[in-house]
């Protein structure tokens, strides 16, 4: 197939070079065919219309379906802890999408700034993409289906982060971990009643004074001899990383920074403040390639202790409030508030002000690209993305060849070569379990492999009920990963009645990992999804094309997760015979063979269900308290009789090929 001849790039005044498509591709003449295009001193705008059946797909982390038709969505990475339906942006700007219908098309618009999709809001039969200036790259593919085009589009952006082995495992996370005793306790209660575990995360408080990279003296007198003693118990401990760094003498990172000129500058030249947990900040410019190789190397601050993952927070970047923000603001009590470093105070008593993440805030700074002064409004997206490649072209030079646990909130598609994402403050409602696994085939179809939700709900009180039908999806993502917010209920599964289930359903994950993380490394090495929508599979068929709350996984299973509460079980539809697959309280797993149709399947709160596909199998392994503890001379075959699968694998440690 004749890859290339069918990916046509469009350029419209003079885009900004996001390193989003590593392939080269020549600029076309003209205009596509496809749309029309208007592309002047008013902006960007792409229209074209939408036959009544078309589906679009695409968008990676975005709000509602897996068919984005009927909504409008805006790029423009923003930190909103409300991911309620009418919300149109969230962490990630992936402006990649397939026009699915009798010619189908995909569409990406390789823009930095903010990116509005009207997909049939306006007018239902409508997809219009505009933005303010008409500097753009926009790539059109065509091909024989969403599918063909997601596979063409994957191999120009380059491929995906490959994790460590270690890395899918279960994590417990809860931002409020402060001592190393929190830290100890969550992995006894683990080890004592037998939940797996291979990572505790390590929200702020891990620092000293919310500076990144320095874990707080007070707390951690040896903290590579804290790294040592978990890893010992098989536990890597993950630190978070915020984009600000706090302002400070005598602080290194901040002292380096503004001597060498590598942060974020005001018009006139001086460091550009904001402030975030830590008090005031300054935010490293990582679209300078120097001061991006600089950043990176700090993360040798903690690997020199032992440390082989990190997660990338606030990296939009967030802020509560700019110094300009605040003097405009007029508000003197605030600004003593601010000035007295008192972060939380001023997280909470700066909101009603409004000057939490304001848009303005975003005109007073920029970056040096190349010796060039670019506004950071007009680059916006790329913010995060160029922090996690910061990290990992760090984490390279500083241990060349090995793999480290990487992921990140803000993210633009070029960052999926870099880490993987996790998809921010969501809440312990019923709805996000579906929107969770709605996100899973767009991220994929935007390269972001390795993803993941906070399970259990990041914002709000979880329910017992709630978790466990979570963890039943959570058991399939590439992140595993419980974490909450500081003020809600406590929601490690000893906060709850019933160990025995939760050891149950997260063992699952484990008696599963071979296979998971063999279609995980397949899908990264052949720049493929993991998750698809049952249209991708079988495009012929009309039901399973308006199915979304199914998912196929790999190229062996469907899932089918249980995602409303109180419910017994659930109504699934399957496109052809496949085989339901229970994974059992006592261990033991049922297999039974369904025919095609809408079949009611009942589904205990400690059970984990899946589907096998007409005539295929996949390997299961025993339970296991940690990844290295799997055993794999202990594989058995479930699904269909006779059925092989091709398992890969590798160290799980080393870069392939
Ligand atoms: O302003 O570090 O999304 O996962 O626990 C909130 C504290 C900052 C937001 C992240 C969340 C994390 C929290 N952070």
């Amino acid at each position: 197939m004749g890859v290339a001849s069918v990916i046509e790039k469009y350029v419209f005044g003079e885009p900004f070079e996001t390193g989003a498509v590593v392939a080269r591709i020549e600029t076309a003449a003209g205009l596509p065919a496809v749309g029309t295009v208007t592309a002047d001193r008013n902006g960007f705008r792409f229209t074209c219309t939408m036959a009544p059946k078309d589906i679009v797909y695409g968008l990676g982390e975005a709000n509602r379906g897996i068919n984005k038709r009927g909504y409008e969505y805006v790029s423009c990475c923003t930190d909103d802890g409300r991911h309620s339906e009418d919300v149109r942006q969230l962490y990630g700007a992936h402006n990649f999408l397939v026009i699915a219908g009798k010619k189908p098309v995909g569409l990406f618009f390789d823009y930095p700034g903010v990116l509005r999709f009207d997909i049939g809001y306006k007018r239902q039969d409508i997809l219009e993409v505009s933005c303010d200036t008409a500097d753009m790259a926009l790539y059109v593919i065509e091909g024989e289906s969403a599918y063909d085009i997601v596979k063409q589009f994957r191999k120009i952006i380059g491929r995906s982060y490959i994790p460590p082995k270690f890395a899918f495992g279960y994590g417990q996370s809860r931002y409020g971990y402060k001592t190393a005793d929190d830290f100890r306790e969550v992995v006894q209660k683990h080890r004592e009643a037998g939940v797996p575990l291979d990572m505790v995360y390590m929200d702020i408080d891990y620092m000293e004074r919310f500076k990144d990279f320095v874990p707080a003296p007070e707390i951690f007198p040896d903290f590579p001899a804290f790294v040592s003693e978990l890893r010992a118990r098989d536990i890597h401990l993950v630190p978070i990383v915020d984009a600000g760094i706090k302002t400070k003498e005598g602080y290194s990172v901040s002292d380096e920074g503004k001597e060498k000129g590598y942060f974020c500058k005001r018009a006139d030249g001086s460091d550009f403040e904001a402030a975030v947990w830590p008090g005031w900040t300054n935010f490293p410019d990582v679209l300078n390639p120097e001061a991006r190789a600089w950043f990176g190397g700090q993360y040798g601050l903690l690997t020199a202790c032992g440390i082989d993952g990190f997660w990338n927070d606030m990296n939009e970047p967030a802020m509560f409030c700019s110094r300009e923000g605040l003097a405009e603001a007029e508000n003197r009590e605030a600004l003593d508030t601010a000035e007295q470093e008192a972060p939380l105070v001023m997280a909470e008593g700066l909101r009603w002000l409004k000057l939490f993440n304001n848009p303005e805030d975003y005109k007073r700074f920029y970056h040096n690209v190349n010796g060039k002064l670019v506004r950071h409004d007009q680059v916006h997206n790329l913010y995060g993305y160029n922090i996690t490649r910061g990290a990992s072209e760090g984490l390279s030079k500083l241990e060349p060849g090995k793999r480290f646990l990487l992921f990140s909130r803000a993210s633009y598609i070029g960052a999926h070569r870099y880490g993987g994402i996790w998809t921010g403050d969501n809440h312990s409602w019923w709805s996000h379990i579906l929107l969770n696994l709605k996100m899973l085939p767009s991220l994929n179809m935007c390269g972001f492999l390795y993803v993941g939700a906070d399970l259990g709900g990041f914002n709000a009180d979880t329910t017992r009920d709630l978790l466990l039908r979570w963890l039943a999806l959570g058991v399939f993502t590439p992140l595993m990963r419980n974490h909450s917010g500081n003020d809600t209920r406590r929601q490690e599964f000893y906060q709850f009645e019933g160990p025995e289930d939760f050891r149950h359903v997260i063992g699952v994950r484990y008696r599963l990992l071979p296979y998971l993380y063999s279609e995980y490394m397949k899908a990264a090495l052949h720049d493929d999804m993991m998750f698809k929508p049952l249209a991708f599979e079988y495009p012929d068929d009309e039901i399973a094309a308006r199915t979304e709350d199914h998912l196929l996984l790999g190229s062996e299973v469907m899932i089918a997760p249980v995602y409303v509460q109180n419910a017994c079980g659930r109504y699934v539809y399957l496109p052809e015979e496949m085989m339901l697959v229970k994974f059992l309280p006592d261990g033991t797993i049922s297999q039974e063979v369904m025919p095609r149709g809408v079949h009611y399947i009942e589904v205990g709160l400690n059970e984990v269900p899946l589907f096998i596909r007409n005539g295929k199998g996949i390997p299961v392994a025993d339970p296991a308290q940690s990844v290295p503890e799997l055993d794999l001379s202990t594989l058995k075959m479930i699904g269909y009789e006779n059925a092989s699968y091709d398992r890969y694998d590798d160290d799980g440690v080393t870069i392939p090929e």
